[in-house]
């Protein structure tokens, strides 16, 4: 039966090589036939098909209608970003949300990623003072959104943290957990109708160590070596009650799903024959990843790897407890199994090497691995607009299978995945993020019929460009360009949203009649 089994996959293999031509590959840097050859079929017939935005990056209305000030906004008036610029305008999507329906029934996407803005609902951040305006305002986008026959998908917290509550020390302080439950309780309640598919937060990671550990995001606290912990373990138990709540107090009658979005880079060992780097490597995923998840998806506390890391090198550093700080066994009770689906944002991959990073008198999350990490600038192709941003799709499968043989065969949606380039004129023949998502998806696709991931939706990273945090307005990730000079804010679609609309269209690559392929 194994022999039979191993066969056919072998024969799976050795078809798809032997249709491979030079135009099976779309990067021409990789060119491993069992890797990176593209692959025709198409996604399950109820995949979700979408695109994801975030209200600080688009809404602007920073102010009106009652809105309280978020981190960022302080962080911006600060002239903290890019070219000191801000979103106090951005795309303007308070105002011109139905333009971007309407950009969205032309891609044919079946749902749309957003977030609420905490300030505009809650502009004292806490829930006995509710600002109507912000309310009516999402009740508004979310009715034009069923209107048009596209499902909503929520984000809770997507970054902008009212200020009143950074001013009590914000995620550091472990209050924090009920405030948020407290908003999310008026969100169930005030949008649960509307809303079938939930996110509690969107790259935990990524806040915590900006934010709270380099300092480089709002609130630019550099409390390096401690405060992404701290802020990890207070959001963590903010993710689990506000599950929790949804579960006992609103699933029944309100029937939705909700889940936490994870950001996970792909980590490849730089020397493969190094057991060093190879350990180092696969020490990185189960962090960056295992952080949150391990609570969430597996057994309630930080993954072991990462609590004796982080324990040794405190006590290299003579501290008599570890830095990261300890979940008792109720809070592991609370915290294990709290998902309905996995939310991953995946964009690049990074080479790991060993070197020893680990310092007694300096304590960060950057230097607890002893391990190194760049990019292979000789084959993976140039990334156009963000630095850390190369192409290598072949990542994205990997990991797709480390977090089924990690987590269990759980529902998974790929939340983000998107290509930036540079400011400059207009540049609608967008070839590299065509690229990008071409391969990329098919990345997807092979994880989903080689190897049985259970995935169930895909949404691009962005619909339109926007305000790309430190960054400004120096990153596009748009499939529409927005002028942002133009006080009209007018937006233009790129070739790649075109492309993206006839993926959705055929649901995938399907191998078209009287062709080899699928036109795109
Ligand atoms: C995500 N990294 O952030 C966010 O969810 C979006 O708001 C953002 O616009 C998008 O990705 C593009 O950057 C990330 O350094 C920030 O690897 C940084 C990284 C990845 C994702």
């Amino acid at each position: 039966m194994a022999v039979l089994h191993l066969l056919a996959i072998v024969a799976f293999h050795l078809l798809i090589i032997s249709e491979a031509k030079d135009s099976d590959f779309i990067y021409k840097e990789f060119t491993n036939p069992k890797r990176d050859t593209f692959v025709y079929g198409t996604f399950p017939k109820d995949f979700a098909w979408g695109v994801a935005t975030a209200s600080y990056q688009i809404e602007g209305a920073w102010d009106a209608d009652g809105k309280g000030p978020s981190i960022w906004d302080t962080f911006t008036h600060n002239g903290r970003s890019h070219k000191k610029q801000n979103a106090d305008v951005a795309c303007d999507s308070y105002n011109k949300y139905e333009e971007d329906i309407a950009m969205m029934k032309k891609l044919g996407v079946s749902h749309y990623r957003f977030s609420l803005s905490w300030p505009r609902i809650l502009p004292k951040g806490f829930a006995n003072e509710v600002n109507r305006e912000g309310i009516e305002y999402y009740k508004k986008l979310l009715d034009a959104l069923h209107k048009a026959n596209i499902e909503p998908m929520v984000t809770l917290y997507h970054w902008d943290l009212p200020q009143v509550l950074q001013d009590m020390g914000g995620w550091e302080n472990e209050m924090m957990a009920n405030y948020f439950a407290a908003y999310a309780d008026l969100c169930f309640q005030a949008f649960g109708e509307q809303v079938k598919l939930w996110i509690t937060f969107n790259e935990p990671t990524i806040f915590s160590l900006f934010g709270y550990e380099l300092g480089t995001d709002a609130p630019g606290l550099p409390h390096n070596g401690y405060g992404a912990y701290r802020v990890g373990h207070t959001v963590i138990k903010a993710h689990a009650k506000a599950w929790h709540l949804y579960d006992q107090k609103y699933r029944k009658s309100q029937g939705g799903k909700i889940s936490i979005v994870l950001h996970g880079n792909w980590f490849e060992p730089k020397n493969p024959d190094s057991e060093f780097d190879r350990a180092v490597a696969e020490k990185a995923s189960y962090v960056e990843l295992g952080w949150f998840a391990n609570p969430i998806f597996g057994d309630g506390d930080y993954p072991a790897i990462m609590k004796d890391m982080i324990a040794n090198n405190s006590r290299i550093q003579q501290l008599s407890t570890s830095r990261l700080p300890e979940f008792t066994e109720d809070d592991k009770r609370m915290i294990e199994g709290t998902f309905d689906f996995f939310g991953l944002n995946h964009y690049t991959t990074n080479l790991v090497a060993h070197k020893p990073t680990v310092s007694e008198h300096f304590a960060s999350f950057f230097m607890e691995f002893n391990g190194e990490m760049s990019q292979d600038k000789e084959s993976w192709p140039e990334p156009a607009g963000s630095p850390w941003l190369y192409p290598v799709p072949w990542g994205l499968r990997k990991l797709l299978n480390h977090i089924k043989q990690t987590y269990g065969d759980v529902p998974i949606y790929i939340t983000e995945n998107g290509f930036s380039e540079g400011e400059g004129p207009l540049n609608t023949k967008d070839t590299a993020r065509i690229n990008y998502y071409k391969a990329y998806i098919n990345e997807a696709l092979k994880a989903y019929l080689i190897d049985s991931v259970n995935l169930k939706g895909y949404f691009a990273w962005s619909l339109m460009d926007n305000f790309e945090w430190r960054s400004g307005y120096s990153e596009r990730f748009g499939l529409y360009h927005v002028d942002f000079e133009d006080p009209e804010r007018p937006r233009t679609p790129r070739e790649s949203a075109n492309v993206y609309a006839k993926i959705i269209k055929n649901n995938g690559f399907p191998v078209q009649a009287g062709t080899d392929h699928t036109e795109l």
